[in-house]
This record gives structure tokens, C-alpha cells and sequence, in this order.
């Protein structure tokens, strides 16, 4: 069993997609452990997103992933790392597999309506980002 995280982008909230990227997220069995909807300020977007400092597109990146909600979950399978890059498709959305997400949904490479964790060791960062071990606790079954 894999944990990763995942965000529905501002666009994806904005376009009212919160549900449909979840539901094709349960639909492959994977199960959401934790869900919170919040707003990033832009040195947390930066926080985030650290990994990408440097490169040209990190001020636009790091500017929209704090111009709205986001919703933040944890998807719990196996091999979910792996699965969740999967059903997502790639970062560009017109290079996107047919019937993914971004493919389906996104709008250009910045706006692409979601983010998955690429690796098990990200995953683990990136979950201890968004949630506390109290509130990944409350939910364990
Ligand atoms: P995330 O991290 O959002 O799941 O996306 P990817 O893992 O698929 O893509 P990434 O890390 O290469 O890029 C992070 C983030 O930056 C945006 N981006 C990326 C962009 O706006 N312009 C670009 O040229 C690239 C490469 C999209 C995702």
C-alpha cells in the first residue's frame, strides 16, 4: 500500500471539477484518506514548489497556484504513486494520454486542473505539507 498527494488546481476548482477528479480517482479503487480545500499563499506555493526554483516558468507557477482554492487529498492504493501519474497523464495537456485527466480536463501546461506526488519519497513531503499527523490519525480505519 502506497499514500501520495494530490491538489486540484485553482482552474479545476474554478471550473467546478473538484467532484469529477475525485470520482475518477475512487473509480480506479484508490481510497481518499484525507481532503481539505484552502488557499496557498505565494511563499507557500514557493515552499511547495521549491524543487522547480530557478526554472523560467516558477514565478507564473508559483503566482497561479496561489490565485484561488485548492483542494488537497490523500489517495491511499497500491502502487498509488505510480497510479495517480497514470490517471492524471502528462504535465502538457495536448501530450496527454487519451482519457486521463489533464488530457480530458486541463487547459495548458500550467493549468492543468491537477498535481500528483512523482515519487513514494515526495509523496511523504508532500502529505506532511498539507496535513498533520493528528488530522491523517482522525481518519485511519
Ligand atoms: P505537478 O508537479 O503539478 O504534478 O506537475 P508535473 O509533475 O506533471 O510537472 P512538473 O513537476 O514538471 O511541473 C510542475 C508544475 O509546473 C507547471 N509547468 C511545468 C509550467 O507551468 N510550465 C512548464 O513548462 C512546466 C514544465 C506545471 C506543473
Amino acid at each position: 500500500m502506497e499514500r501520495t498527494l494530490s491538489l486540484v488546481k485553482p482552474d479545476g476548482v474554478n471550473r467546478n471539477l473538484v467532484g469529477e477528479v475525485i470520482r475518477r480517482f475512487e473509480k480506479e479503487g484508490l481510497k481518499v484518506l484525507a481532503l481539505k480545500m484552502l488557499c496557498l499563499t505565494k511563499k507557500q506555493a514557493e515552499a511547495f514548489y521549491a524543487v522547480h526554483k530557478g526554472r523560467p516558468f516558477f514565478d507564473e507557477l508559483t503566482a497561479y497556484m496561489s490565485s484561488g482554492p485548492i483542494v488537497a487529498m490523500v489517495l491511499e492504493g497500491e502502487n498509488a504513486v505510480a497510479r495517480v501519474r497514470e490517471i492524471m497523464g502528462a504535465t502538457d495537456p495536448q501530450e496527454a494520454a487519451p482519457g486521463t485527466i489533464r488530457a480530458d480536463l486541463g487547459l495548458n501546461k500550467g493549468e492543468n486542473t491537477v498535481h500528483g506526488s512523482d515519487s513514494l519519497e515526495n509523496a511523504a513531503k508532500e502529505i506532511a505539507f498539507f496535513f498533520s499527523e493528528h488530522e491523517l490519525k482522525a481518519t485511519e480505519r
